[in-house]
């Protein structure tokens, strides 16, 4: 019997990594519907935080089967493997017997699992600190410097992140260098192949059809640029007045 046709709606809040899931979508080419959201001014409106108990986006509602009584995920990670599982027919993800299983499973799990959190610990870090001098500053900096130098590595010298393949790992890595520098700036311009991963990943239709659906007023150039896109005003603001001293360091 064949299965049938997914009936998906996915809940974006803009500038953000919700991007992720039409991004996947459009690589799986499936149908889906997209129900964006503005920051209010920063966190989520009073809609999207009654979807769901975190209150934040992504959040996929899938109506394929129980319309009445859609089922809700939240965790991009989760919504990622979700939609692999049960409609990607083995696109975007490499089975156990695939020679970079273990790269693509290490890939998949990178963005959320340790480079964000190592890029957010470090901006808290900052807050607390008296000067970059300090050696709390110093280890969480090179955590990050860690992170971004074995990143760049594994894309100079594989075209994606599991090696030959384009898979669902690429797909959640990307906004962590784009959209999430308009919150935690970073340069990239030590990290060439990085750079180059980034212009690869931003030429696939699929990304530019995902971004023109869903953020359609972001400046891709300006996010895979070296610099990097312009702050986000709303949270340089409420970081500036939560920890003035910061924004000096
Ligand atoms: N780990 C979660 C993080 C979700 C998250 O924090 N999303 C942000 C957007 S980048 C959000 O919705 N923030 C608004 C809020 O928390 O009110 C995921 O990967 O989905």
């Amino acid at each position: 019997m064949a299965s049938p046709t997914p009936n998906l709606v996915v809940h974006h809040l803009q500038i953000g990594q919700g991007e992720r899931i039409p991004f996947l979508l459009e690589e799986l080419a499936l149908p889906y519907t997209i129900k964006l959201y503005k920051r209010a001014p920063l966190l989520s409106p009073p809609e999207l935080k009654a979807l769901h108990p975190m209150g934040a986006s992504p959040v996929l509602q899938d109506l394929t089967t129980t319309p009445e009584t859609p089922l809700l995920l939240a965790e991009s990670g989760a919504i990622v493997e979700y939609l692999l599982n049960k409609y990607g027919n083995g696109s975007l993800s490499l089975p156990p017997s695939h020679a970079n299983y273990a790269d693509y499973l290490y890939w998949l799990h990178f963005s959320n699992g340790n480079l964000q959190p190592t890029i957010f610990r470090r901006a808290t870090v900052k807050g607390l600190v008296p000067d970059l001098d300090d050696k709390r500053y110093k280890m969480a900096d090179g955590r990050v410097q860690t992170c971004l130098q074995q990143f760049n590595e594994r894309v100079a010298s594989n075209t994606w992140l599991a090696g030959d393949e384009f898979t669902a790992a690429d797909v959640m890595s990307m906004w962590c260098f784009t959209t999430m520098r308009q919150f935690e700036p970073f340069d990239l311009t030590e990290y060439p192949g990085i750079l180059g991963w980034l212009k690869r990943v931003s030429e696939r239709p699929a990304y530019k059809a995902a971004m023109a659906k869903g953020d359609p007023d972001l400046d891709i150039e300006a996010g895979i640029s070296a610099k990097g896109p312009s702050p986000f005003g709303a949270f340089a603001a409420a970081r500036a007045e939560a920890s003035p001293k910061r924004e000096k360091l």
